[in-house]
């Protein structure tokens, strides 16, 4: 048995674990041989930290994976979970249910923008997304065109890993290896562009009319063949690419010219993270639907959900004869636990101005994303509410290599950071105090200026 200790890690001195243990654990989207030959464990977190196994604090720069939004086992939320988890452990939602999933679709329909006031269930992103896809071209033949059956997405979207999620994604590696995919569709350009909108402060000025694409694609298929249309308002996982001015209004006209439905993934953006509830409220942009996750139960307990308008909901209601309107959903859609975590965490939202105190923050935050220009390998710095990109220029023949590097360093001095390729992406609990931002990009910019 070889103790943890002796393997080449100063993160594991105080683990039980041996490498054998760490075999069985197929890790998602990791390196795995990487990893377990040099692990990085947490073993307990509370508000913006965690704790390593070997006892250090590491400073939470990514609200985990963009969805610890109220900060690291809040009290609130862990009663609300341990009650429930004691008194309904799990109801069906299959033609019974149980009271805490009426009432979250209820306060969520209250909290959302425009007339979208009805709540589907699902237990991630990626089934959130799926379910809204199929929402979509369910809802167009419901209505009485059926030919409208074509999905749109975008380069560089990540829509989940669900088959509906990475056909309309546009991220090379997570198609590439997964066969035809759905057929049926056509991608939108991305809209990152360094040489235009470089060290952009909010949203860039260059970019909107990459929105009129969509009008080719509509000219090439003709609508009448057209469902939906799905972006992310600020796409995260490629590397935080925030909207050029006007793009996301011109998508919303387009959409609306010739009955496409819009759909917001919003699984990053959503609760809070650009200062207001939804990036749709930031924007002043309504779409059709909504998808969500992460932040809807501060990470506690998995949930996703899509968010969609009377309209569509009324489709449904009215064109069903009898019996089961919508052939769709899953054993945990709705499931106790993760409600009662999600009213709590909306509760925390609320009571603690959360929302409030992002968009209260984003200025300071501004300032400090953009006081790493000038810093050796910086070529952008980006920002928009409490979301930061900031892309490196990659070291010749290895890509993603700088970054990664910076991420290994970053953890060893006790700040965890998040990169996607060679940028970096920070989405802060909003919790995070001013002094916090200051010791982040303080690391931050020691670890940037002594990269190899
Ligand atoms: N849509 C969007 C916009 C996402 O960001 C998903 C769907 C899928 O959610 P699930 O819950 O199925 O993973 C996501 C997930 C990163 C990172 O570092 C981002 C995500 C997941 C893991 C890492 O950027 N987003």
């Amino acid at each position: 048995m070889v103790a943890m200790q002796n393997l080449n890690s100063p993160m594991s001195l105080s683990s039980e674990l041996t490498r054998a243990d760490l075999e069985a654990f197929w890790m998602p989207f990791t390196a795995n041989r990487q990893f377990k030959d040099n692990p990085r464990l947490f073993v307990s977190a509370k508000a913006m930290h965690y704790t390593t196994v070997d006892q250090r604090q590491v400073l939470d720069g990514t609200a985990g994976l963009w969805c610890v939004n109220a900060g690291h086992c809040h009290p609130k939320i862990v009663e609300a979970v341990q009650q429930q988890v004691a008194t309904l452990d799990f109801a069906p939602t299959f033609q019974m249910g149980h009271p805490a999933a009426f009432q979250l679709a209820t306060r969520l329909a209250t909290l959302l923008p425009g007339d979208l006031n009805h709540v589907f269930f699902a237990n991630s992103g990626s089934e959130a997304v799926d379910s809204a896809l199929k929402i979509a071209i369910a809802y167009h033949r419901a209505c009485g065109q059926g030919t409208r059956q074509r999905l749109i997405g975008r380069e560089r979207g990540y829509h989940g890993v669900g088959f509906g999620g990475i056909s309309v994604g546009g991220i090379g590696p997570n198609r590439k290896f997964f066969g035809s995919l759905l057929t049926g569709v056509d991608h939108l350009p991305h809209t990152h562009n360094l040489e235009h909108n470089a060290f952009s402060r909010g949203q860039p000025e260059w970019g909107g009319h990459l929105a009129d694409e969509l009008e080719r694609i509509v000219a090439l298929h003709d609508a009448s063949n057209i469902a939906a249309v799905i972006v992310e308002p600020v796409a995260g996982s490629t590397g935080v690419l925030i909207p050029p001015k006007g793009y996301l209004e011109r998508l919303r006209a387009i959409c609306d010219r010739y009955g496409i439905l819009l759909i917001f993934d919003e699984v990053i953006t959503g609760f809070g993270r650009l200062g207001a509830s939804f990036a749709a409220d930031y924007f002043g942009v309504v779409p059709d639907m909504i998808t969500v996750a992460k932040g809807i139960t501060n990470g506690t307990i998995p949930m996703g959900a899509v968010f969609v308008r009377q309209q569509i909901y009324d489709a449904f209601m009215q064109s069903a004869t009898s019996g089961i309107e919508l052939f769709h959903g899953y054993t945990y859609s709705g499931h106790p636990v993760a409600c009662a975590a999600a009213l709590a965490t909306l509760d925390v939202y609320e009571q603690e101005g959360l929302f409030q105190r992002a968009r209260d923050l984003a200025d300071y935050w501004e300032e400090a994303v953009h006081s790493l220009k000038g810093l050796p390998y910086v070529i952008d710095t980006r920002n928009l509410g409490l979301v930061a990109g900031i892309e490196l220029e990659p070291i010749p023949g290895q890509p993603t290599a700088r970054a990664f590097e910076c991420f290994l360093r970053c953890y060893q001095r006790g700040l965890l950071i998040r990169t996607t390729g060679d940028i970096i992406a920070l989405s802060p609990p909003l919790i995070i105090e001013k002094h916090h931002i200051d010791e982040l990009f303080g690391l931050l910019a020691e670890v940037i200026r002594e990269l190899p």
